[in-house]
């Protein structure tokens, strides 16, 4: 199937080129600072918002799009960098691209640069900026959760979630209702600048153990026959999410096997073919990573058949609009782990 990647494709590198050529040409006094390095992050940039768009373009909803440049407005305003570079590269790209690009494909990748550009005038969209909105109330531990693993106090952090857990939360509520929370709210900072990704990082690693003392405090049933498989698609490094709901599935007695971040496309392919799983679990965080879903669904029904397990995809590529999961043709989808749960 051939897909407006597919039409972007040859003019990327281009575009990128002929972007940081305009923008050094209109701002260079003021990017000479960043010296020969400058340029490159520049082109980086103009790729990335490439991605983005190809997206949104494909799934036909601006918004990721939207989303994206909201979440821009934030990382940039937070480091400095003036906004109308930012406008004036995406004026720069939807004229490049219109120009190369078949009519048709053109003019949706203007609808989609349109709504972007619109959105940063509506304060109302603000919201849509932040990445990860919970379904669920929080449990009481959560923000004290959430400083510990700021602090870098990790007994701190585990003491909150075994505490919550001594009152009586599951497994898969400590995790969507405390940890989970506290992890979008760690990106909403790091995005406006008001920690680093060195605390970020650390906060990670620190809900990684956690997550694994929680599991060994937390009740399971009896094993129910069933398996399921969860990876995380090609080029998601985003594993924790996906590791919750492995360890809730493994709570209802499934035999779950959790192979990680960034899984090979072909060798997700041959542990499917030999495991034989009733379910796989794919996860897609970046908006990017919904077509890799895509093609690995494709590939994966194409090799085996009837013997493809269901497939189901979730992450928070997913939860910016109602319905996008289903561009990537996955047989099913939840918001969370518990959400999840509620569906088996
Ligand atoms: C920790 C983290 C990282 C770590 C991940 C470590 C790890 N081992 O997992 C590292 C450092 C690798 C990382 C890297 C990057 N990150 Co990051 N990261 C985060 C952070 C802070 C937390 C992620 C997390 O664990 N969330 C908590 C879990 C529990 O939530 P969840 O993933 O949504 O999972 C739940 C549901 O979605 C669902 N679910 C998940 N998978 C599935 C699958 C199925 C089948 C189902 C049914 C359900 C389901 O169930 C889960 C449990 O309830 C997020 C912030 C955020 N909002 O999430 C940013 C965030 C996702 N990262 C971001 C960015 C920008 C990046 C980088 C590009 C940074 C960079 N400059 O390199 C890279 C990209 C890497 C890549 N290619 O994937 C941005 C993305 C913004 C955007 N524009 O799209 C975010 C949103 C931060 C922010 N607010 O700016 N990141």
């Amino acid at each position: 199937m051939s897909t407006f990647a597919d039409a972007l494709q040859p003019w990327r590198e281009p575009c990128a080129t002929h972007v940081t050529h305009a923008i050094y040409a209109r701002h260079g006094e003021v990017l000479e600072r960043f010296g020969p390095a400058g340029r490159q992050h520049c082109r980086l940039d103009i790729l990335r918002h490439l991605d983005y768009l190809a997206v949104a373009v494909e799934v036909n909803d601006s918004t990721p799009f939207v989303q994206y440049v909201l979440w821009l407005q934030d990382v940039l305003g937070g480091r400095g960098v003036p906004l109308a570079h930012l406008v004036f590269s995406l004026e720069l790209i939807a004229g490049f691209l219109t120009e190369n690009l078949p009519d048709e494909a053109g003019a949706r990748l203007q609808s989609v640069v349109d709504a972007g550009t619109a959105c940063l005038a509506a304060p109302q969209a603000k919201a849509l900026a932040r990445y990860g909105l919970t379904r669920l109330p929080e449990l009481p531990q959560t923000s004290r959760y959430q400083q510990s693993i700021l602090q870098g106090n990790r007994s701190r952090a585990q003491a909150s979630v075994i505490e919550a857990m001594d009152a009586g939360a599951t497994l898969p509520q400590a995790c969507v209702q405390i940890i989970q929370p506290a992890l979008y709210e760690v990106g909403n900072l790091w995005q406006r600048n008001r920690i680093t990704v060195a605390q970020e990082h650390l906060a990670s690693a620190i809900s990684q153990n956690v997550l694994v003392g929680a599991y060994l405090k937390a009740s399971f049933l009896e094993p129910n026959g069933q398996s399921a498989v969860f990876a995380c698609v090609e080029g998601n490094h985003h594993g924790l999410g996906l590791r919750m709901l492995s360890d809730a599935f493994e709570t209802r007695g499934w035999d779950a096997a959790y192979l990680g971040t960034d899984v090979p496309t072909k060798d997700l392919l041959q542990d499917i073919d030999s495991r034989r799983p009733q379910l796989l679990a794919l996860s897609a965080s970046l908006p990017q990573h919904l077509s890799s879903v895509r093609q690995t669904v494709e590939a994966l029904r194409a090799e085996l058949g009837s013997a493809c397990p269901t497939i189901w995809v979730g992450g928070l590529a997913t939860l910016s609009a109602p319905g996008l999961w289903r561009y990537t043709q996955a047989d099913g989808w939840s918001s969370d782990a518990l959400h999840a749960l509620e569906q088996l």
